[in-house]
């Protein structure tokens, strides 16, 4: 049994993940240093190191909410996406995502809050602690990967704008420049890119605002330099590259909801009683390997979440 899943896995892939281990353990034992109240968003070209390229962070915490699954090797994290402002193959973001600038990045802060204004990424980001959060993440499309993101709680960054009590539903949008994102000059989708959570599940701790994976700034395919994760849900609701949250006390329509609000519902919670209208969400094939697994409700997080959702019916709220 072990010796089969041996050899399942790939030498690049075991290359990857111990390359990666190792430097994460020295990141954990150099955090033992970098104590609460530094500014943790430290970024580091990164040391020659094999496949990867992108800056690295220092200072990153690990988290208790973090899943022990083999992780998802960076290579497929990184050229297996979907991001349709760079084509509606899963191999062109990667390609492609080179003409958008990550930096300098502002997020404008509109509705009911007592603090609307532009934020620029810097200060998203003073003073605030960075996590690793290894999530299991389910596309709607039946693919799982198992992602080490680098982030902080979306909690945290709301707490400090001071929502007003009719605050009910955050609305996100992904920047609108189809030079920068070529994929605009098409209406596969309704631009910009635009997703929602209700304010509690935007408040909820395990949702996180992420600026980095495998302890490196993201790639721009994979949502630079600032975007949204939100393991319980199917992966649309991960919108990529936010420049603007809403306020609002109606619920926001998201782009996939606009484009088929037959197939797409605002909620998204993965759930494999409920099917796709066109396909089963039973199963899941998770990237790298061959045998489909069962999909579990809120995607194995139901301890953590199931109580939003008490008293709804989540084939009704799908
Ligand atoms: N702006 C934007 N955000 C987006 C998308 C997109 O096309 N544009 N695709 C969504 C979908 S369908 C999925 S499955 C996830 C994929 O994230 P990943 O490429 O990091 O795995 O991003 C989500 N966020
Ligand atoms: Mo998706």
């Amino acid at each position: 049994m072990i010796i089969k899943q041996m050899a399942d896995i790939r030498p690049s892939e075991i290359t990857d993940q111990q390359i990666y281990r190792e430097r994460r353990r020295f990141i954990r034992n150099a955090s033992g240093f970098l104590v609460a109240g530094m500014a943790s968003a430290v970024l580091h070209p990164r040391s020659a190191q094999a496949g990867h390229g992108g800056q690295s962070i220092e200072g990153v915490k690990s988290s208790s909410f973090s899943t022990k699954e083999k992780l998802t090797p960076y290579k497929d994290v990184t050229s297996y996406n979907n991001f349709y402002e760079f084509g509606t193959d899963k191999k062109s973001p990667a390609l492609q995502a080179g003409s958008l600038k990550p930096r300098p990045w502002t997020v404008v802060v509109e509705g009911a809050v007592s603090r609307p204004g532009n934020y620029f990424l810097e200060d998203i980001l003073k003073g605030r602690s960075l996590e690793e959060r290894i999530y299991r993440m389910r596309c709607v499309e039946g693919w799982s990967m198992v992602i080490p993101w680098v982030g902080f709680p979306l909690g945290d960054f709301i707490k400090r704008l001071e929502p007003a009590a009719n605050a009910r539903y955050v609305e996100f949008q992904t920047l609108f420049d189809p030079v920068q994102m070529p994929g605009q000059k098409r209406d596969v989708l309704e631009w910009p890119y635009v997703e929602g959570l209700r304010m509690d599940e935007a408040m909820h701790p395990l949702t996180l605002l992420a600026v980095g994976l495998y302890g490196e700034v993201l790639p721009n395919q994979s949502g630079a330099p600032l975007r949204l994760v939100v393991p319980w849900k199917y992966g649309f609701k991960g919108i990529k590259s936010i420049v603007k949250m809403r306020f609002l006390e109606q619920q926001p329509r998201g782009s996939w909801t606009r484009s088929a609000p037959h197939e797409y519902g605002f909620y998204a919670n993965v759930n494999p009683q409920a099917s796709h209208p066109r396909w089963s969400q039973r199963r899941e094939r998770r990237i790298g390997e061959f045998r489909k697994r069962k999909t579990l409700m809120f995607n194995g997080y139901a301890e953590q979440v199931a109580h939003l959702y008490q008293g709804m019916d989540l084939k009704n709220f799908f």
